[in-house]
């Protein structure tokens, strides 16, 4: 609730340069007054994106829809936290048993390995990224759930048309993580097929939130703020003219919500291309120094990340999504850096010093 206030707060000193509608809640209120509350059980929820998402979810329907869960035990200061519970999602056993136990019918499956800690812990990335999404769809089925699992742009491969990547297309990834994610994009439309699964998925982009993400490619996307505030300086792991899609925080939390809450009928796929707005290490420095102008950025290449990165599409087509379900982010880069400036330097408890860039 508190970063809900926060950005709701920063929406309103931008709308003089920003074409954002008034209210950025607006479409998560919009779909709660339409759509009774469901119960949704986050995995993996202590990673980047659970708490945004438990956060959204109370905002619209109280705090009785979402029950969170990992394996580590709680941050002291994890105010954004609610019904908490251990939950190891590789036995199938305590996953039915927290779906009966708490009355869940949605499960949002957000653990997983992302691209480049992966490759250097093979057989447990497909043990969580591979396993583990046999047991939740295994538990879905047998208790007829919803179920989210989101895919990536690491689905694709070195051989995908790097471009506008359409929904339809090669997909030979190389990495594990990629074949994990390939694999659970197949595998949850087997379940649906087969066993009438309500599977839903998309394929993410680096999302940048303020939460920090753990061993992924586009991890750099978010340091470069931590490291803006506190040196005014970043030393970027990537090529200064590597493109990649990204999607901020509150967009990706938004894409989630209404594709769970689509009617079923309008999907013509189960696992959608969704994406914000590409930039490489070199226009988001510039976007910073729009806000912060003294800020610096260097290079010292990470053979292993770059290798990912460049296997990778630098833009999607994300217009079925458009279509079908009405996906329409709306933050763009500048927005997103201002949002994030705001954000950290509020968790730092730093007076906001936020230039408009009108
Ligand atoms: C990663 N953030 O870098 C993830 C993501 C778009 C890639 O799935 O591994």
């Amino acid at each position: 609730m508190k970063n809900l206030r926060v950005f709701g707060r920063i929406h309103n000193a931008r709308r003089n340069y920003s074409p954002l509608p008034v209210d950025p809640l607006l479409r998560f209120k919009t779909i709660s007054q339409t759509q009774k509350a469901p119960r949704v059980l986050i995995t993996g929820s202590l990673g980047q994106l659970g708490r945004g998402l438990n956060s959204v979810y109370k905002y619209m329907y109280g705090s009785e829809c979402v029950v969170m869960s990992d394996i580590v035990r709680l941050p002291a200061n994890a105010t954004d936290v609610s019904d908490y519970n251990y939950l190891d999602i590789l036995n199938q056993g305590s996953i039915e048993e927290i779906v009966v136990n708490k009355n869940i019918d949605t499960i949002v499956h957000f653990s997983a390995l992302l691209s480049a800690v992966g490759e250097t812990n093979v057989p447990l990335a497909l043990q969580v990224n591979c396993r583990g999404v046999e047991n939740i769809l295994q538990v879905a089925a047998k208790h007829k759930l919803k179920v989210f699992i989101p895919s990536t742009i690491g689905a694709f491969g070195p051989t995908t048309p790097r471009e506008n990547t359409p929904d339809l297309t090669v997909q030979c990834p190389t990495t594990i993580y990629g074949v994990s994610k390939v694999y659970a994009e197949r595998l949850g439309e087997y379940f649906n097929h087969r066993f009438g699964v309500d599977f839903r998925s998309m394929r993410f982009p680096g999302i940048i939130s303020a939460t920090k993400p753990g061993g992924g490619t586009t991890d750099y996307a978010i340091q470069i703020f931590y490291d803006a505030l506190q040196k005014g300086k970043h030393t970027c792991y990537l090529r200064p003219d590597t493109r990649l899609p990204m999607m901020y925080d509150t967009d990706c939390m938004a894409s989630v919500i209404q594709l769970l809450a689509a009617d079923s009928q309008s999907l013509k796929r189960r696992t959608y291309n969704v994406t914000g707005f590409s930039f490489t290490p070199e226009e988001i420095a510039d976007a910073i120094r729009r806000v912060m102008p003294g800020f610096e950025i260097d290079y010292d290449i990470c053979p292993t990340r770059q290798s990912i990165a460049d296997s990778w599409p630098m833009s999607l087509d994300d217009s079925e999504a458009r279509k079908d379900w009405g996906w329409n982010p709306e933050y763009g880069l500048d927005e997103t850096v201002q949002v994030m400036f705001a954000l950290l330097r509020r968790e730092e408890d730093k007076p906001t010093k936020i230039v408009s860039t009108a």
